[in-house]
């Protein structure tokens, strides 16, 4: 009995929703699902063909939720503590809107042109394609990466004093990127690098980030 998260772990969206429980220190098991190929019976849970999703077995069915921004918010409720959403309203729309930016341009940004080029597409036994890598680095990733330098300046937390979802959405993203062979570079983005550290090294990524590495590096070493 508990929680089942469904979904491969080196999708940051599963990430995501790991270090969520990590951080509140939750047990889970985690159901393995390749969304490219996904099991008849996942597309009944996930209508949008996608990981990940969480059942929470404690509840009668229908006990699943698709989404890691929904689930995040479902384990804030289910485990308040620690608090990983601020209190202060204002805090917390703050840090709802960076975990959206994470989502949708921090991810894109770094996602098809790169993650998928370097990491799925070896797992998929196709070609990678540098060309597409080099663009997306020189064109799609400097915007958003310059947007992040700002918004942390010289705070250790993008929202308030204490580590939050928001930190959690960016951090898990920059994962993947680090997947992929990259690191934001110290010389042209020193307080995201930095920050990238800071949160990589708390216990809560370590443990998924160790996990994922030598998969990840069996990945791209065929
Ligand atoms: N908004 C969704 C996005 C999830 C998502 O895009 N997952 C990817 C893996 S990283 C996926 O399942 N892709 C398969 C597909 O789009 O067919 C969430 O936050 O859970």
């Amino acid at each position: 009995m508990g929680l089942i998260v469904y979904g491969g772990s080196v999708s940051p969206f599963v990430r995501k929703v790991r270090v969520v429980l990590n951080e509140k220190g939750v047990k889970y098991d985690l159901d393995q699902v390749n969304p490219f190929a996904p099991p008849p019976e996942f597309l009944k849970i996930s209508p949008l063909k996608r990981i990940p999703v969480l059942r929470d077995t404690d509840l009668p069915q229908p006990n699943t939720l698709p989404d890691s921004s929904v689930i995040c918010d479902y384990l804030e409720h289910k485990y308040p503590a620690p608090a990983l959403y601020p209190s202060n309203p204002f805090e917390r729309a703050r840090a709802l809107w960076y975990e959206e930016y994470a989502d949708t341009s921090l991810a894109q940004s770094i996602g098809p042109g790169l993650f998928f080029e370097r990491v799925i597409k070896k797992l998929l036994r196709q070609k990678p394609d540098e060309s597409i890598c080099a663009s997306t680095l020189l064109d799609k990733v400097p915007p958003v990466f310059d947007y992040l330098e700002r918004e942390i300046g010289d705070r250790e937390f993008l929202v308030g004093k204490a580590f939050s979802i928001a930190d959690i959405a960016v951090g898990t993203m920059l994962v993947n990127f680090e997947h992929a062979g990259e690191t934001p570079d110290p010389k042209r983005w020193p307080k995201l690098a930095a920050y990238t550290k800071r949160v990589h090294e708390r216990p809560s990524f370590k443990a998924c980030i160790e996990e994922e590495r030598p998969f990840v590096a069996s990945i791209r070493a065929a």
